[in-house]
């Protein structure tokens, strides 16, 4: 993207927002810090947002006015919590047309202005509770996600659910089991589920949940939960976008269990043996246990939490209770240590690299010198006549002698 581009997005956002001047933008960019070390990163942000303040005044707006009207209708819905506005927000995040990816930016930006000023409010709090909850097909997560989450819009939460599904981009959706597997909390005024898109990379589904977590928080949501299946890197990718992250083991033979990558275990701030019910009570014991001390001999994720493993049943509800107070727990210990707050910086770092490898690398695939070069280059590399790296060298070259 050319720096004139970046300009007139964020031209946008100032120019379509009403209540959130540039000033406001810039508060946006650097709420007030929760301690010295986001203070010193305040510092940089201020400055940088200076130069941000006069590029922005140096642009003249290009929305029309009934693209103001869209986006103001969205977000003026989005933050009065009403549903409609929230699933076609993320529909607009969803798109693949430019220009309507470009207004979700604007729209994205001016969510995030707010709900920044409400985590200022706060106290540099996260307004929402962010989980992933990962495991293999059929252990339980839909089941699990069914019961907790009445359970918590029970206790007055409002909750969403997401879903990170790179399969479902193929088979078109094996969300439907799910929906049938959540009939009460989808029916629930107070819970908005969402499945995954059906098209789309891991790389572009991980984008616009990323996204659409920002906007279900808008929207009023204080816990957004991520379900993923165990396949592909879908759950790293989940891992790297919430605040805990949740493994779902069935208390199944050993089979099943090769199938979860030890990396994956690395990543759970918690483990939950599901099912543990009826003749499943002894195995889920018996998984509680190995896993248990499976943790102990991996590397710590946290230097304030050590990972738990918990039993609970959706069938009977029995250790739910418990796992929620045990999701708490982990929350109050990552805030008051600052570690909850650093990991959300790290990710959105995160975010924004896995962004720039992903445009970066379509770019170049795209680029005319690059693709004219490219058949006799592969052809030579498969035949053995030049080594991967010199090919690659060659790319690069045309594609950067042609910039
Ligand atoms: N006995 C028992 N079965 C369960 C429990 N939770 C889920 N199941 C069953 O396990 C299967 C897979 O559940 P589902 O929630 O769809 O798993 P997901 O693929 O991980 O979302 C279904 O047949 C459920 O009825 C539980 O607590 N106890
Ligand atoms: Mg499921």
């Amino acid at each position: 993207m050319r720096p004139s581009r970046v300009f007139s997005i964020l031209h946008h956002v100032a120019a379509f927002s009403s209540i959130h001047s540039t000033t406001a933008l810039r508060h946006s960019l650097c709420k007030p810090s929760v301690n010295l070390r986001y203070a010193s990163l305040c510092t940089t942000q201020q400055t940088r947002s200076l130069s941000t303040e006069t590029a922005i005044s140096h642009h003249i707006s290009d929305l029309t006015d009934r693209e103001k009207r869209l986006l103001t209708k969205l977000y003026d819905g989005l933050i009065g919590g009403r549903r409609a506005a929230l699933a076609e927000s993320i529909t607009l995040v969803e798109t693949q047309h430019p220009r309507k990816k470009e207004l979700a930016q604007v729209l994205l930006q001016r969510v995030l202005a707010f709900r920044q000023e409400q985590e200022r409010r706060s106290g540099g709090k996260p307004v929402a509770f962010r989980v992933g909850l990962s495991g293999p097909p059929g252990a339980g997560k839909s089941s699990f996600i069914e019961v907790i989450g009445k359970m918590l819009t029970g206790k007055g939460h409002k909750v969403s659910v997401l879903a990170v599904d790179p399969s479902s981009c193929t088979t078109g959706g094996s969300l439907m089991g799910d929906k049938t597997r959540m009939t009460e909390l989808s029916r629930d005024m107070n819970a908005y589920i969402r499945p995954s898109p059906t098209s789309g990379t891991l790389g572009g589904v991980t984008r616009t949940t990323n996204e659409a977590i920002v906007l279900c928080e808008g929207a009023g949501y204080d816990i957004v939960l991520v379900e993923t299946v165990g396949v592909g890197q879908s759950e790293f990718a989940v891992a790297d976008m919430v605040d805990m992250f949740v493994l779902l083991i069935p208390p199944a033979g050993g089979d099943e269990l090769q199938g979860i990558k030890r990396g994956i275990i690395e990543m759970a701030d918690l483990v939950v043996v599901t099912k543990s019910d009826g003749e499943l009570v002894v195995p889920a014991r018996k998984i509680q246990a190995e896993y248990t001390s499976a943790l102990k001999l991996l590397r710590k994720k946290s230097k304030v939490w050590k990972p738990k493993v918990v039993r609970i049943s959706s069938q009977t509800g029995q250790g739910v209770p418990e796992l929620w107070e045990t999701m708490l727990h982990f929350r109050e210990e990552m805030l008051s240590s600052g570690e909850l707050q650093v990991r959300r910086q790290t990710q959105q770092k995160v975010w924004m690299w896995s962004l720039i490898q992903e445009n970066a690398l379509r770019h170049f695939q795209q680029h005319p010198a690059v693709r004219a070069e490219l058949p006799e280059l592969e052809s030579r590399v498969t035949c053995g006549e030049i080594s991967p790296g010199l090919a690659a060298d060659l790319l690069l070259k045309v594609f950067t002698d042609t910039q």
